[in-house]
């Protein structure tokens, strides 16, 4: 990965806590725990799910610096955002959690050189994804910067897809005008995100 490439992987993760807040920091308890598109997860299980992972995804980077090519353990996404604590709202001690993790992840990104963004790990399958064959993977840190700061993208675009789905229901429908634009990154390949923006109101 060149150099800005990877300046833009970690501003991308610098920028996740806020343009997270600004997307769900309005909705109320309903929208928030409405399952607007079926079979996926609601607004607050996006967003507990990000604390969990990037919690995770930290430890691990610093596992891998501390350690050689150290064996991390994974977890069964889908029952964590079963469980009761991070299936519902509220968020707000999520996005809290966010705001100071990320900023430590990103101090730590910007501190690595490139031997240490080299330094690999191994992560184990979970249960469910050894019962189906699932194998040890091994990442450098550098896959891990690059998948992360996709990850968030992923759930933004996912969240904004989930309020997007409620535009028809005047009892889910956020009061605010919420925001969403539709941006193409034709350089990460493929990929359309949603962002926050003042300008767009989708009613
Ligand atoms: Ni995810």
């Amino acid at each position: 990965m060149r150099q800005h490439e990877r300046e833009r992987c970690i501003a991308r993760i610098a920028d996740l806590p806020g343009r997270l807040r600004e997307l769900v920091a309005d909705l109320d308890e309903r929208q928030l725990s409405a399952h607007t598109i079926p079979g996926e997860w609601n607004v607050a299980q996006n967003v507990h799910h990000l604390a969990d992972s990037h919690m995770h995804a930290f430890l691990q980077v610093k596992t891998g610096l501390s350690e050689d090519n150290p064996l991390i353990s994974n977890y069964d996404q889908d029952r964590y955002a079963l469980l009761p604590e991070s299936g519902q709202p509220p968020v707000a001690a999520s996005l809290d959690l966010l705001d100071a993790l990320h900023s430590r992840w990103v101090v730590l990104w910007r501190s690595l050189d490139e031997a240490q963004l080299a330094r690999t790990t191994r992560v184990m399958p979970d249960e469910k994804s050894a019962a189906a064959g699932g194998q040890i993977r091994c990442r450098s840190l550098e896959q891990i910067l690059a998948s992360y700061a996709q990850h968030g993208e992923d759930h933004l675009d996912q969240i904004g897809r989930t309020i997007l789905a409620a535009a028809g229901d005047p009892g889910l429908r956020p009061a605010f005008p919420v925001t969403l634009y539709k941006t193409s990154i034709r350089a990460q390949g493929r990929r359309t995100i949603w962002n926050s923006s003042p300008s767009y109101a989708f009613r």
